[in-house]
């Protein structure tokens, strides 16, 4: 008996353990802030997407002159302005950085400037690495990143409009709706082709292209960790911005897979968008997440990615991907049990239209607002009541031979214990509303959902 209300108390403290991301204003308020990073020591560098970028220091404070201002350059609003910064690898040694822009004929441009002997004011000398040619003033993508491999890999959007209308994104030949891959220490020229880039010498494709099949990556990460075993992983993650009503989250396991296509237009999610000579689905790459943008509590309509959560600050976020929408205002934490993908939207303790998440020296994570705030995450835990929330009930209770759940729209992990906390049953990927538990004799057990929801059940 002394188990069973030990048990019983466990399971409630579980329960009643509340989801929450706490956020904590850090430095003043920006100009449209859409990016920021960190160049290997303890400043931050905030992309404004009028054209500048601010340094915002560890205690708070911000330089009073920018870092780099290239506001004559750059053509803003909407979703057009400087919406990309990497630094080189090898900074500071190297002190080059790249920056994603939209100049003043309304195109993309990827291009390299260096750090004065100052190391808080860039050169405004710029080498244009790359132009390309933008239909419509949406879906610039925007984000650039070196992987592990040190190459720079670009977020481009499919150019705009809506519905992909050219179908660029599964056009090989063009730029738009992909992620590139290039090489910038190449001697002599701005920029090479890395050798293992997956479309070199096709016909009709452009070779910087590293994956195709996307709509308007903002944005996109590398997840750098090691394994229990020592090997290094480098996963990426790509948050694909949805057109009507699904928003993804695509994951490229230790990025090795170059060449893949991610489905757009012929896919929005998992679900046909527009399959007019389209390849076949299993020559597709789904997402691992999507969430819809009406059928999900709040209202959402474009997501912003995040991080893995790599940090020390946060307990139990390791592993955890952040994401946010832009209009719920809620932040995303995706995280991987029993081999099912499962999310949590949490609102958070600071409302904000959010744009960008950045990533410390430390691995600590910050989120800004495209209304100016940019607060650091300083705490954050996941609900257990998720699946709750989407109003699932058990019934009945007490049961003859099986119970029923009413709304069980998703795929689902099942584990029946009995009282002393002993497995008796999994279920994997159950979809039905009905689960036949005629095996089990007389008793209360307990039934664990996606490690979620746990209720007492009694035979
Ligand atoms: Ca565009
Ligand atoms: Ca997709």
């Amino acid at each position: 008996m002394k188990k069973l209300i030990l048990l019983i108390i466990s399971i409630f403290t579980l329960q009643v353990f509340s989801q929450s991301v706490v956020l904590e204003s850090f430095g003043p308020n920006f100009d449209s802030p859409v990016e920021i990073k960190n160049a290997g020591d303890d400043r931050l560098f905030v992309v404004e997407q009028i054209g500048k970028i601010q340094i915002l220091n560890s205690d708070g404070s911000v330089n009073s002159t920018p870092f780099l201002n290239i506001t004559s350059n750059v053509q803003y609003g909407g979703e057009k302005g400087l919406l990309g910064l990497a630094f080189h690898p090898n900074y500071p040694d190297n002190p080059s950085f790249f920056v994603n822009y939209i100049n003043n004929n309304g195109n993309t441009v990827i291009s390299k400037f260096s750090v004065s002997s100052n190391p808080n004011i860039a050169d405004t000398q710029e080498d244009i690495l790359m132009t390309i040619n933008q239909p419509y003033g949406n879906h610039n993508g925007g984000c650039i990143n070196f992987g592990k491999d040190g190459y720079l890999y670009i977020g481009m959007g499919d150019g705009g409009s809506g519905g992909d209308p050219q179908n660029y994104s599964q056009n090989l030949n063009s730029l738009l709706g992909k992620i590139l891959r290039i090489d910038i220490n190449h001697d002599g020229a701005v920029y090479s082709v890395p050798e293992s880039n997956p479309y070199i010498g096709i016909d009709n494709a452009q070779p910087e292209i590293w994956a195709s099949g996307l709509r308007n990556p903002w944005k996109f990460s590398f997840d750098t960790y090691d394994t229990f075993g020592g090997l290094e992983i480098d996963d990426l993650w790509i948050a694909d911005v949805g057109q009507n009503e699904f928003e993804e989250i695509n994951l490229v396991d230790n990025y090795i897979s170059s060449g893949l296509n991610y489905g757009w237009r012929c896919y929005e999610g998992d679900d046909i968008y527009n399959n007019s000579n389209c390849p076949s689905s299993d020559e597709l790459t789904f997402p691992v997440a999507t969430y819809s943008h009406s059928n999900s509590g709040q209202f959402k309509c474009s997501i912003t990615g995040g991080y893995v959560y790599r940090g020390e600050l946060l307990n139990n976020m390791q592993g955890v991907y952040f994401f946010a929408d832009y209009c719920s205002q809620e932040i995303g934490l995706l995280n991987k049990e029993n081999d099912i993908w499962n999310y949590s939207l949490v609102n958070p303790t600071a409302p904000g239209s959010w744009v960008t998440f950045g990533e410390d020296i430390n691995k600590e994570l910050y989120i800004a607002s495209v209304n100016g705030g940019l607060y650091k995450i300083v705490s954050a835990a996941l609900n257990t009541n998720d699946l709750d929330e989407r109003n699932i009930s058990i019934y009945p209770n007490p049961f003859e031979n099986e119970i029923y759940f009413n709304n069980l729209a998703v795929t689902v992990n099942i584990i029946i214990y009995d009282i002393n906390g002993k497995e008796l049953l999994t279920f994997e990927n159950h979809k039905d509303n009905v689960l036949h538990l005629d095996i089990l004799d007389s008793g209360i057990y307990f039934i664990n959902i996606n490690n979620q929801i746990k209720k007492i059940i009694k035979k």
